[in-house]
């Protein structure tokens, strides 16, 4: 048994966004958690943001939500012997190195490991610019219990307490799959560990650790808050992949969906134990097979929970039908996101997204026949893009606000660790692992888009710009004007402090600003 602290580090804000992207509740970290314990470690968490929610300090261009470095290290206990850190975002690097930094300079006893995307993107960086002991790639759950019964076998055999536990990780983790280290100064990446097999074997997120509440009541959520909202998974993985995406580098391109009913049995847990009512999944693309979203959907009419659920990072939308739309809604699903990135064949063809006009404009009818909530996602700036490119982007924005889908979200292109499009630019010296490359995913939610953001290669920033809100223009005017009963229930839901829609979520968060401004001046 190991005494193993887990932290949650503090996170980066772009203080200048039109968009308040905020963290919500670490689920990678609770899913290791639960296996750490399973496993018969002693596990506690350090959760910066959830134990500071409202403590935002300006940093240079960014603000730092959250605990301070120092009052993480403090919350170290004496007997601690391993510390695990999540980093799920590239750009909050700089902050979760210092906490690495000075966790190792305070407990140079305590092994430090990290996980997640960012370490999954970007290992041997992870391994040259910090002090970080052992990096746990892809997948964690299986190599993070791995990993520490390997380690606590090598600590059995120490005669006096180590020292210097980078230097000699590679005792007890070579060959171990899943994870990089350092030996004699040079990164050692093992290979790969297979995806869990069997996920229903995982155990369930270990939310007891965590100040749930805290994250509801400040509205660190994502999507739309249409109650007492907490996260869920029902599926891992996705089946495409497109260039300037790192599932494939992350999770390979293997989806793997629940059990159905255990999924709502979990949702059924949180509705008794936090009172929960709405469910934003964290899938990268839960509507795959449509065998398993009608099961998963009929599962949830029956046991009527009287919930919510939606999928605010986006889904494919090829099974999307007449059934599975009437279920959805049925079963409490609110908001669909789909990502065609592009109206023109040619970028999707070029970022292999593999999907078809017809595909999405049939989802999108489906779907709003039974009243479902649905925003599209548009990307501008891929790599080669074209003026050619945009205006199909705007046709089709302006035929979506035609149809009535609720919203669509235009951002940027920002290159991504561990993906195709990534490894293309750096061949081409275009993607040094600069503090601007890093800040850009929350930077490119910028009103215009910064030159030292622009990785288009063939439009100014400027472009860019002008046809996002062209895109924007396109899109909100038809919507407003032959959809005139939104513009009543956004006003509407503006004044009662409800979230229906993505326009609304972004009222409220312009509302909450105007106000807290306003207090802080008197
Ligand atoms: C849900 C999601 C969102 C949600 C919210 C996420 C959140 N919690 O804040 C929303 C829609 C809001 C969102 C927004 C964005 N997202 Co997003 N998102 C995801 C998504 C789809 C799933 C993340 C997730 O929960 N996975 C499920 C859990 C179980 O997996 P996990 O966190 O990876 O944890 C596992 C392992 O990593 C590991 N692990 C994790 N921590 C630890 C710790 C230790 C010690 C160990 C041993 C192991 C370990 O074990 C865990 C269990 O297996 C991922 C893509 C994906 N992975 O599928 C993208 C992803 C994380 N998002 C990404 C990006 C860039 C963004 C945006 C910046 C995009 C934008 N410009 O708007 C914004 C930023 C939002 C913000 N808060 O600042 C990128 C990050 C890439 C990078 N290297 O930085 C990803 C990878 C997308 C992609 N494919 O490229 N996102």
């Amino acid at each position: 048994m190991l005494r193993i602290q887990l932290i949650h580090p503090p996170a980066f804000l772009n203080p200048t966004a039109l968009t308040a992207l905020r963290p919500s509740l670490p689920l990678g970290l609770a899913y290791v958690a639960a296996s750490l314990r399973k496993a018969g470690h002693e596990v506690s968490v350090i959760d910066a943001v959830g134990a500071a929610p409202e403590r935002t300090v300006r940093d240079g261009k960014v603000a730092r939500l959250g605990l301070t470095i120092e009052q993480i290290v403090e919350r170290i206990t004496p007997d601690t012997q391993v510390v695990g850190i999540t980093s799920m975002f590239t750009y909050s690097w700089r902050v979760v190195r210092e906490l690495i930094e000075a966790v190792k300079r305070a407990r140079p006893d305590v092994l430090v490991l990290g996980g997640g995307e960012h370490f999954t993107g970007l290992p041997e960086f992870s391994l040259r610019e910090s002090p970080i002991d052992i990096c746990a790639l892809g997948e964690g759950e299986e190599t993070a219990v791995e990993c520490m019964r390997r380690y606590e076998s090598w600590l059995a055999k120490q005669n006096t307490p180590p020292t210097e536990l980078r230097e000699r990780v590679h005792e007890w983790a070579d060959g171990l799959p899943g994870v990089a280290y350092m030996k004699a100064g040079e990164p050692v990446i093992e290979a790969r560990r297979d995806r869990v097999r069997d996920i229903d074997e995982i155990p369930n997120p270990a939310w007891d650790l965590f100040e749930v509440a805290v994250y509801d009541a400040n509205r660190l959520v994502n999507g739309i808050k249409f109650g007492v909202t907490m996260p869920i998974l029902a599926t891992r993985g996705c089946p495409y992949r497109c260039n300037y995406c790192s599932s494939p580098n992350m999770w390979t391109t293997k989806w793997v969906a629940r059990d159905a009913k255990l999924v709502v049995d979990e949702i059924e847990h949180y509705v008794r134990t936090y009172g929960a009512n709405n469910f934003p999944f964290q899938d990268l693309t839960a509507i795959v097979r449509k065998d398993w979203i009608v099961a998963f959907a009929t599962e949830l009419i029956e046991r009527d929970l009287k919930i919510t659920w939606q999928l605010p990072s986006g889904t494919r939308c090829e099974v999307v039908d007449d059934e599975v739309s009437s279920l959805l809604r049925r079963s409490g699903g609110r908001s669909l996101n789909f990502a065609p990135e592009s109206g023109s064949e040619a970028v999707r063809k070029k970022v292999r997204k593999q999907m078809k006009e017809e595909s999405l404009f049939k989802a999108v009818d489906a779907a709003l026949a039974h009243k479902l909530n649905i925003s599209a996602f548009f990307v501008m700036g891929f790599p080669g893009d074209t003026v050619e490119d945009l205006k199909q982007t705007v046709k089709w924005a302006g035929r979506l606000g035609r149809l009535g889908i609720d919203d669509v979200a235009v951002g940027f292109y920002f290159p991504i660790p561990g993906t195709t499009f990534f490894r293309e630019l750096e061949e081409q010296g275009k993607a040094e692992l600069t503090e601007d490359l890093m800040l850009a995913p929350i930077f490119v939610h910028d009103s215009k888009l910064r030159d030292e953001h622009n990785y288009s290669q063939t439009l100014s920033s400027r472009t860019l710009t002008y046809w996002r809100y062209r895109t924007v223009y396109a899109f909100y005017w038809r919507a407003f004007l032959l959809h005139p009963t939104r513009g009543f229930r956004i006003l509407g839901n503006l004044l009662r402090g409800r979230e229906e829609s993505k326009m609304d979520s972004f009222m409220q968060i312009l509302k909450e600003r105007f106000f807290t401004k306003r207090a802080a001046k008197a």
